[in-house]
């Protein structure tokens, strides 16, 4: 059979399991298409896309101003590593430093990248501008955070999971309670090397935990107090998924640095990027830092494409007004459920909580049900389901969901 020729679901997932690593765990559905809102499986069969690919097809699937920006650049220029200077780089260096507000980016691939980047600036920036001693820089990270797979990012996780026997582990991180200012200052008193503070503005993975409000603010006033840099992941929270451009926004919080990814490039290449002021930034030299990737021509016309989208229609505000309705919508139903205990989020970035044991199976079963119902979701942690449709979608689409997703669940109600 030639590679390329037609094969069912069953034939396709065999294929994933015996020539594919197991790290992940798929819900059993085959995705062939994606345009806007919606995804196809090798069927034909049409659903709703609830998860966005973990919030990086904001614009929603194959957006035609993103895929032929990458086409048009795709037949003109690639790659040429950073050997040498491009026609674009600097174009969307400039664009995306005005359209977040800072002096300058450094240009990388992968959330996970981008993180490492900022944790590399934050600890030269506290040798050399600080002044904090050779190799004694410290991190604060919170607990349950997510910030990608390297073997330094999940040297200060949590989860058992995802950093088991993956040791040695790099020293340096000082883990707090999240959403806890209290815990964060009496560190910031105690820690004499502290280099910068690293934090999710919403912890996604650990179940869209939005922080209390003015959290986000004090802890910043407390890193400026400290002299210590306050470094927001937005990977997940931001361009436009919250409901502002930035989740820090909602806060009106500027972050010593600033990480991006995923709906960057709106889902269609891998692009992230750190941004920071002169200040901090211009500790990295020639040399200092780099990737072959790293503001490839392609990744910089589709960023500017993709930020252009974000803009152009609204986004932030689209997100900003169908969360509201979501979870309106969800709170009338949760009143008479029996088990769903709560809905949270911001934006379009929103999660129910089952009243179910941590690992049950029972998120995972409403997942499959909502599937055959025509929406696709994944549980989180055990009994959370997220919820995080493309920021393109309309209201009506929205209810369309909403009734899918309350019609499935009462298929659980006990
Ligand atoms: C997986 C979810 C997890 C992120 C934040 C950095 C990164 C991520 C806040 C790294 C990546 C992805 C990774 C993917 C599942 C998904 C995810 F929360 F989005 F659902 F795992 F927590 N900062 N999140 O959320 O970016 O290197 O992946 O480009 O690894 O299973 P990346």
């Amino acid at each position: 059979m030639a590679i390329l020729e037609k094969q069912t679901s069953q034939q396709l997932i065999a294929l994933e399991n015996e020539y594919g690593a197991h790290n992940y765990h798929p819900l059993p559905v085959v995705l062939s298409k994606g345009e806007g809102v919606y995804v196809w499986d090798v069927d034909g069969k049409q659903y709703y896309d609830f998860l966005s690919a973990y919030s990086a097809v904001n614009q929603g699937h194959c957006h035609p101003k993103i895929v032929n920006a990458m086409m048009e650049q795709a037949q003109t220029l690639t790659l040429t590593s950073r050997a040498f200077y491009n026609d674009i780089l600097g174009k969307y260096e400039k664009f995306a430093c005005d359209f977040f507000g800072f002096d300058k980016l450094l240009p990388m691939n992968t959330g996970a990248e981008a993180v490492e980047t900022a944790l590399k600036l934050c600890r030269k920036w506290a040798y050399e501008v600080k002044g904090i001693d050779e190799n004694q820089a410290e991190i604060i990270v919170c607990k349950n955070n997510f910030h990608g797979r390297t073997t330094t990012i999940i040297s200060f996780s949590n989860d058992a999971v995802a950093r088991q026997n993956f040791g040695p582990y790099t020293n340096g991180f000082i883990k707090v309670e999240y959403d806890n200012l209290e815990a964060l200052e009496s560190t910031l008193k105690s820690q004499p090397n502290v280099a910068g503070f690293l934090v999710e503005p919403i912890q996604g993975e650990a179940g869209v935990y939005v922080p209390g409000e003015g959290y986000l603010a004090k802890a910043k006033a407390l890193c400026e107090q400290y002299n210590v840099l306050f470094i927001a992941d937005e990977v997940q929270t931001g361009i436009a998924r919250t409901g502002k451009l930035l989740a820090v926004n909602h806060e009106d919080v500027t972050p010593d640095i600033l990480i991006l990814g995923k709906a960057l490039s709106g889902g269609v290449y891998p692009v992230s990027a750190v941004l920071a002021n002169n200040s901090i930034m211009n500790v990295i030299k020639p040399g200092s830092h780099g990737s072959t990737f790293g503001g490839n021509p392609i990744a910089a016309a589709v960023a500017i494409a993709a930020l252009e989208v974000v803009r152009d229609e609204n986004l932030a505000n689209n997100a900003e007004i169908l969360g509201n309705v979501f979870r309106k919508e969800l709170n009338t139903y949760i009143e008479t459920s029996n088990i769903v205990n709560l809905v949270r989020g911001k934006g379009l970035l929103n999660a129910i909580v089952i009243n179910d044991y941590e690992d049950s199976d029972t998120a995972w079963n409403i997942c499959l049900a909502l599937r055959d119902n025509g929406l696709l979701a994944k549980p989180t942690h055990g009994n959370i389901i997220r919820f995080a449709p493309p920021l393109v979608m309309n209201e009506e689409q929205l209810l369309d969901c909403v009734g899918i997703i309350i019609r499935t669940l009462k298929q659980f109600e006990v």
